[in-house]
């Protein structure tokens, strides 16, 4: 098994300086995990779940049960796949890391999720700046085994592919789309707000804030105004952003985005923090707390 991830180079991206990893796809070394590995997932997993109960979107608790994912074992890739390509044609490849965006774009529109084959180190509970198994096969992957889901991270792969050959405007437009529903968005339940991004379902301390805290705004999901607006990379969100049901997410994704890019051209982006006119608030954060707007 590859001792380390081979890491490519840093690159400068609107996120700030990421790591950027070769593209290759890998095996998952899963008879090469320590102890310790299965150790930090064991860890992670428990406190998540425990967490999660009366945050986490009902949906991504049902399809993680359905997955049949525990804490005693790293998931084997192999036994996830066959789940979730008979429930909607997804499958897993173990890749290094962060992908460059095309190759991560390419692989979604093609039903393709890249799990980052390696764990965090025990040391690394709580912040990682980067994602790492536990991220990915514990945040991501889940959601893939609803139907409507699954649809619209196979399109938004296809925006990606579209967007990348448009222009750098059009993908930082897109990759705000990403940044505010996969990663970090919230969704309107029957109980009240729930969490579906992976960002959060993955973070102890975010998945407290983003529902508890009175620092962030919550805003009605806007397409545009989400493409228009900046996010962190390196604190909780400023602002999240809160869809009615992942249809309105997938209706939202059926237009061809090539006018919507050509109208946000040139026009200035928003602070992750603002709250503007024509926002849908369900509460305006106090934004007590808050780093300068150093925001991407
Ligand atoms: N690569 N492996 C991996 N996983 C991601 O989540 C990922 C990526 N490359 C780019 C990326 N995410 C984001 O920039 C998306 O917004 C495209
Ligand atoms: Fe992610």
């Amino acid at each position: 098994m590859n001792a380390a991830p081979e890491r490519v180079e840093h690159q400068m991206t609107d996120k700030g300086y990421v790591p950027i990893y070769t593209t290759a796809v890998v095996e998952q070394p899963w008879a090469d995990y320590t102890e310790t590995d299965h150790q930090v997932w064991a860890t992670l997993f428990e406190r998540q779940r425990e967490l999660l109960v009366g945050r986490a979107s009902e949906e991504f608790m049902r399809s993680k049960r359905a997955m049949g994912m525990t804490a005693d074992r790293i998931p084997k890739f192999d036994d996830l796949n066959r789940m979730l390509r008979a429930a909607t044609g997804w499958e897993l490849i173990g890749v290094q890391g962060l992908l460059p965006e095309l190759d991560f774009f390419d692989h979604l529109a093609n039903r393709r999720f890249p799990v980052t084959w390696w764990i965090r180190k025990p040391e690394q509970l709580d912040y990682l700046a980067e994602p790492d198994l536990f991220h990915d096969l514990f945040g991501h992957v889940p959601l893939l085994m609803n139907p409507v889901f699954a649809d619209y991270m196979a399109a938004y792969g296809r925006g990606g592919v579209k967007a990348h050959a448009i222009g750098p405007e059009a993908l930082v437009n897109l990759t705000r789309l990403y940044w505010y529903t996969v990663e970090f968005g919230l969704i309107r339940e029957p109980e009240g707000l729930r969490i579906y991004g992976a960002g959060i379902l993955s973070s102890k301390g975010e998945s407290i804030h983003c529902l508890e805290s009175a620092a962030p705004n919550r805003i009605g999901f806007d397409m545009e105004r989400i493409m228009q607006t900046r996010y962190r990379i390196d604190s909780y969100q400023k602002t999240y952003f809160v869809i009615d049901s992942y249809e309105q997410l997938m209706e939202a994704t059926r237009p061809d985005f090539t006018p919507i890019y050509a109208r946000l051209a040139g026009q200035p982006s928003h602070p992750a923090g603002a709250v503007l006119s024509g926002d849908a608030v369900f509460n305006r954060g106090t934004g007590e707390g808050w780093a300068s707007e150093g925001d991407v």
